[in-house]
Formats: structure tokens, C-alpha cells, sequence
């Protein structure tokens, strides 16, 4: 008997985000994610977690609706289902610093959470874990980075948060020190774009010095110009692994990947699978951050794992703020991903502990195994669920808004791209 999806549960949350510097301003106090529930009877819930900014969110319920009475197993009348609720809508991306929006990304972007939470009720249905369906292991378990950030101590007015202030080379070393302790990352990445390009070529030598082993890499999100971008990379010559997004546009990293010696990573110019060939043929990166949440779920993922194994890039994993859901979904997509080449980022020591889910994967030596329960092998924590829901009903915040949070404290700041 085909089993269909006879509920759909769309619950937006809020947890608390630090204070974390980027190309665009600073982290708000809190962070939206969306909690995406398929059930199949009494017993089964399928889960899938996404971004939470309003205009995604209407989208997100729109397709809930569309998708009652889906097969989980037929994933292309899901994905029919979910594009017609979506129809022309082009949504910006919230999270801008994923590059330009389209109707087919806002689509994929979507589809995302729904995918996720039906292979989670496929699993569940026959029994094996997500790696399994998805193609087996290649690997025992994913290797992440610690993901550095600039940040400051404090929301203002509000109390320090755990990690401390890190507004300068030794505050960087020191956030480093404290996160390869508690997790044991194998690999660095400091989010640049925040301060001159000198001073974050400072704190990588200084990162460098500090931990001669781990491969390093920078990402100031497109805020340089190309020559700057190509003086940075002469300056960072032997010490990155790779340099990521540091100038707009398929054109710009083109430009700066003939020149430097490392190869350029992007989450920012190739970010969907129509710009796969101009940015390949003009070979402007030399990997590709896949994420999961808007190349649109695991299965599409994998699709672009094929296409950069046969092109000969590299490829890693982009990740923005998010929950345990998310975690287990890359978990264990990375374990079934041969060529996953890098080290991917996640920004999970940045929860300072918050979790929907009961018991979040764990790091053991910076990497994380997929459990060999059935689906993605997480269950939601319900009382968390309520108390995030809650959290955001009240927080305030409805899409994200690192610029205009920036401008509260500094009314002249801009958004410059590049910046310098
Ligand atoms: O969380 O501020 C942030 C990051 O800058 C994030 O928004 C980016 O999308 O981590 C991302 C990146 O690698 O560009
Ligand atoms: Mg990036």
C-alpha cells in the first residue's frame, strides 16, 4: 500500500544568534529557522528544517498545503506540487549572501525542506538510515571547520555571550583555540569582509603561526574589488586552502582565479545549476559550497557533486545559521558524497547550545557521523519546538536584517560591494 503524507506542520522558531561581523553588517539577537513536519498517520513525521524570513515562510506554507496527500516516495510530484504553489514568486534571498535570487532558486529553496523531510519518512518507511538511501557511505563521518567569526562581545546592553569579544588577530586566535578545543576541527575559516583586508591577512598569519597543521581559509563575501583580491591572494600565497568569494560576480572571480595560486571557492557566484557552466567554463572557482537548502535538497546536492567530480572541482559545504535538523541532513548527505573534498562549515558551535532537536549529532575530532537509525535518525524536542516558537512570536524579528541592525549602532554604515 502507498503510504501519503496526510499532515504537513509549518512552525517558525527563534534562537538566540551572537553578535557575529560580516561583509553586511552584524547578526541580529536572533536567529529565524522554519520547522518543517510531514506526518503519515499517527507514527511517522518527516522533518526538514529551513530558513525562517517572512517572505520564505508564506512560500513554505503556501507549498504545506500543496503537499498533502504526496507519496514520499515520489519526489518529482513533489516537486511539480510544491512549484506550482510556488508559481512566479521570486523571493529575494534573505540570506544575500548566497548570491542573486531567480524563480527557479526560490523554488529550489522551497522544495528544500520538503525533500529533506520525505526521505527522512522513506527511511523511516523501509527501515535504513538517510546515508543508506542516498547511496551508502563513503566515508565514516564528515569533517567541519571552525567557522571564526569577528564579533563583538556583547549585543549592546545585553549581556556577554560565551565566545567573548574578537575584534582583532589575537581575538581571533583565541576564538579558534576555544573552538578546536570543545569540538576538535581539523581545518579554519574566518569570515572576512569586516575589517581592511590587512588586518584579516594579519589574523590568518596569526592563525597560521598558532596551528601550522590546519588548512585555512578566508571568505570576506565578495567585499573586494579584483585587484584587491588578487593583492590578497599574492599576500596569502601558501596559506590558504582556498580563497572564498572574494569578489562579486562569475566575471570578477574569473578575473582573480587567473591570478592566484590558490583556487577560489564560491557560495556566492555559482549558485545554481544554470550557472554552472559559464562559471566553470571560465573557470572562475575551483570549488563549489553546496548547501542543501537552496540547491534544493539532497538529491539536487548530489546531482551537483556529479557535475563538479566531472569537471574536476572541489567541492565543500556553505552553511548559515541553523539547528540539529540541518546538521543530520548534511551529515548525512557528506558521508554518501564521494568527492565532498573540504572540510565543510557549519555554524552549530555559534548555538551556544540551543538544539530542536532531543539529541543533536555529535563532534568527535571536528567530524560528525549520521546515526544508523532509520531517516535522518533525529527526533524534535517538542518542548523546545514550543519555547522557540514561542521565542519567536515574541522576538520581533521577521526576516533577517544584518544591515539594518548594523545601522542602530552605526547610523552611517553602508552596504558596499566591494567595499574595498
Ligand atoms: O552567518 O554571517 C553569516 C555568514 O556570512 C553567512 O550568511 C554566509 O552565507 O556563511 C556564509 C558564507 O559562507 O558566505
Ligand atoms: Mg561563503
Amino acid at each position: 500500500m502507498t503510504e501519503r503524507v496526510t499532515e504537513v506542520v509549518v512552525t517558525p522558531i527563534a534562537f538566540p544568534d551572537p553578535p557575529l561581523l560580516n561583509a553586511t553588517g552584524v547578526h541580529q539577537p536572533w536567529a529565524l529557522r522554519t520547522i518543517v513536519e510531514l506526518r503519515v498517520g499517527d507514527d511517522l513525521v518527516g522533518l526538514g528544517e529551513t530558513y525562517g524570513d517572512a517572505p520564505h515562510l508564506e512560500l513554505v506554507r503556501r507549498a504545506a498545503e500543496a503537499v498533502v496527500g504526496v507519496d514520499p516516495f515520489d519526489l518529482a510530484d513533489l516537486t511539480r506540487r510544491v512549484s506550482a504553489a510556488v508559481g512566479r514568486v521570486d523571493v529575494p534571498d534573505l540570506h544575500g549572501l548566497t548570491g542573486h535570487s531567480t524563480v527557479k532558486k526560490t523554488v529550489l529553496r522551497v522544495l528544500s525542506p520538503f525533500e529533506v523531510a520525505s526521505l527522512d519518512l522513506q527511511g523511516q518507511l523501509v527501515g535504513r538510515p538517510l546515508w543508506a538511501l542516498l547511496g551508502g557511505r563513503a566515508r565514516e563521518s564528515v569533517p567541519f571547520s571552525a567557522y571564526l567569526f569577528y564579533k563583538w562581545a556583547a549585543h549592546p546592553g545585553a549581556e556577554p555571550d560565551e565566545w567573548g569579544e574578537a575584534l582583532d588577530p589575537a581575538g581571533i586566535v583565541a576564538q579558534a583555540r576555544r573552538m578546536i578545543d570543545r569540538y576538535g576541527f581539523t581545518s579554519i575559516k574566518l569570515k572576512g569582509g569586516v575589517f581592511e583586508p590587512e588586518q584579516e591577512i594579519e589574523a590568518i598569519r596569526a592563525l597560521r603561526a598558532q596551528f601550522p597543521d590546519h588548512p585555512l581559509r578566508l571568505d570576506p563575501n565578495a567585499a573586494w574589488s579584483v585587484d584587491t583580491s588578487i593583492k590578497v591572494a599574492r599576500e596569502t600565497d601558501g596559506l590558504l586552502e582556498y580563497l572564498e568569494d572574494p569578489t562579486p560576480t562569475i566575471e570578477g572571480m574569473a578575473a582573480v582565479a587567473r591570478e592566484a595560486s590558490m583556487p577560489l571557492a564560491t557560495n556566492m557566484c555559482v549558485i545554481t545549476f544554470a550557472d554552472v557552466k559559464p562559471g566553470f567554463e571560465r573557470r572562475a572557482v575551483g570549488v563549489v559550497l553546496s548547501d542543501h537548502h537552496f540547491w534544493g535538497g539532497l538529491r539536487a546536492s548530489q546531482r551537483l557533486a556529479g557535475i563538479c567530480a566531472t569537471w574536476g572541482v572541489g567541492l565543500s559545504m556553505h552553511s548559515n545559521s541553523h539547528l540539529g535538523i540541518s546538521l543530520a541532513a548534511m551529515a548525512h548527505l557528506g558521508v554518501a558524497t564521494p568527492n565532498l573534498t573540504y572540510a565543510a562549515d557549519t555554524h552549530t558551535p555559534w548555538q551556544l547550545g540551543v538544539d530542536v532537536v532531543e539529541q543533536p549529532l555529535s563532534f568527535v575530532d571536528g567530524a560528525v557521523t549520521p546515526p544508523d537509525a532509520s531517516g535522518l535518525g533525529v527526533t524534535l524536542d517538542r518542548d523546545a519546538l514550543a519555547r522557540m516558537h514561542a521565542d519567536y512570536l515574541r522576538c520581533g524579528i521577521r526576516q533577517r536584517d544584518d544591515v539594518g541592525y548594523m545601522r542602530q549602532f552605526q547610523p552611517d554604515y553602508e552596504l558596499r560591494r566591494p567595499r574595498w
